[in-house]
């Protein structure tokens, strides 16, 4: 059996911007790549959607993508068994063409009993959802287990798995989908246990979990494989995602195989340093990175990473980003940090106090962070988790998280 592995395509990322089509663009390709490739099932680890309440046009631009495989040639696989699924509950449609199973992601995690964007897939027949379910597939003789982990708040990532305890299915080829921070994958800390390697479960042939949008691979010391896939768009400019291919693996007969994607934009990451530098020497050193880097049809995207010192007297708002953005406009798609730029003006002081400079957080992980940082201002205890408080209020439920925090005072 060929198995298509695919990862974080966020549809709709980027949305009302210039970037606002590469995610599907990308993601579509990656679904080419996969039916091309001769796959006989696609499996996707989470983040097929950016958020969790896709606009109705990106809702549709996802689902006519996940046409393709529906109309592609039947792969002539069979449902034998599932767990913690009813078979009614598995839609049958996916099974005319080439079936796509995924996970929810982080992205689209809603509270409990709320619908998410890959649920209302499932019930479009597009797609099979799993969240701590198993599905048992069987194509020519051959068995094939698919687990899925969809993703959960991170703190009770381990509490959920050991919970949940997956087994792997004997006498078939068993593949887990998660969605998780992994500790040895991590650069920055975070203040509690993420999952580690050590807490996959063992049997599996082969481990894949979304969520880390660069690719790489380990042999698991409990046996089998573990696979990030990485995403399919660079959300993130990261110096990390300016050296990594963008791209879908097959699994089949135990190996894995790496396919790139073609269609995503060169990505440049450029570090500029100054001493004392004046907003006009830097701006002319950025135009001279920026001359260097190569045309292409499809624009590039350039992050510019300014390091070093200001002159005194100077402050950070005296250097035009807008005016070079639109410039090079016609070229290329240009971002400036200018946060790794010392200087001894005080308006450039309070940018000191974000705490979280140069670390990469993602926006959830942002909005927890200062969620919690005014909880904690207002001696909250908590009875309820932060995660769940903060899916809540970004569902706009005002009053819900309300009488949750009153609840949860009481307890405590
Ligand atoms: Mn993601």
């Amino acid at each position: 059996m060929r198995v298509a592995i695919i990862s974080d395509l966020h549809f709709g990322f980027a949305n009302t911007s210039e970037r606002e089509e590469d995610s599907f663009i990308q993601g579509s390709e990656a679904i080419e790549l996969a039916l091309e490739g001769g796959a006989d099932l696609i499996l996707i680890a989470g983040d097929v959607f950016d958020s969790r309440i896709p606009t109705q046009d990106v809702l549709a631009k996802a689902m006519e993508i996940f046409q393709e495989p529906l109309h592609a040639k039947s792969s002539d696989i069979k449902i034998l068994d599932s767990i913690n699924k009813k078979r009614g509950e598995i839609a049958q449609a996916p099974f005319k063409g080439v079936p796509v199973i995924a996970i929810h992601g982080t992205h689209e995690r809603r509270g409990r009993g709320l619908t998410n964007p890959l649920h209302v897939s499932e019930k479009a027949g597009l797609i099979v959802h799993l969240h701590c379910q198993t599905i048992v597939l069987e194509l020519n003789g051959e068995k094939l287990a698919v687990h899925g982990f969809s993703g959960v708040p991170e703190r009770y990532a381990k509490d959920v798995l050991e919970e949940w305890n997956p087994k792997a299915i004997e006498g078939a080829t068993n593949i887990m989908l998660l969605h998780q921070n992994i500790d040895e994958f991590l650069y920055t800390g975070t203040d509690f246990k993420s999952l580690e390697l050590a807490d996959m479960p063992k049997d599996f042939d082969l481990i894949v979990n979304g969520h880390i949008h660069w690719s790489c691979q380990a042999e698991l010391k409990q046996g089998g494989k573990f696979l990030i896939p990485g995403s399919t768009i660079r959300t993130q400019l990261t110096k990390q995602e300016s050296e990594i291919e963008k791209g879908i693996y097959f699994f089949e007969n135990g190996e894995l195989e790496f396919k790139k994607l073609e269609s995503p934009r060169d990505f440049h990451y450029k570090t500029i340093e100054t001493e004392e530098g004046t907003p006009s020497s830097i701006v002319s050193d950025i135009e001279s990175v920026l001359k260097e880097i190569p045309k292409k049809d499809k624009r590039p995207l350039v992050k510019i990473i300014l390091k070093g010192s200001l002159k005194k007297g100077y402050s950070k708002t005296d250097i035009f980003i807008t005016e070079l953005g639109e410039k090079f406009k016609g070229d290329l798609i240009l971002r400036i940090a200018k946060n790794q730029l010392e200087s001894k003006s005080v308006l450039d002081r309070t940018e000191l106090l974000s705490k979280n400079v140069g670390r990469a957080l993602s926006i959830e992980e942002r909005g927890q962070e200062l969620l919690k940082m005014h909880l904690e201002g207002v001696n909250f205890v908590f009875g309820i988790a932060q995660d769940e408080l903060l899916g809540i209020l970004s569902e706009d439920s005002k009053e819900i998280a309300l009488k949750k925090i009153k609840e949860a005072i009481k307890i405590g």
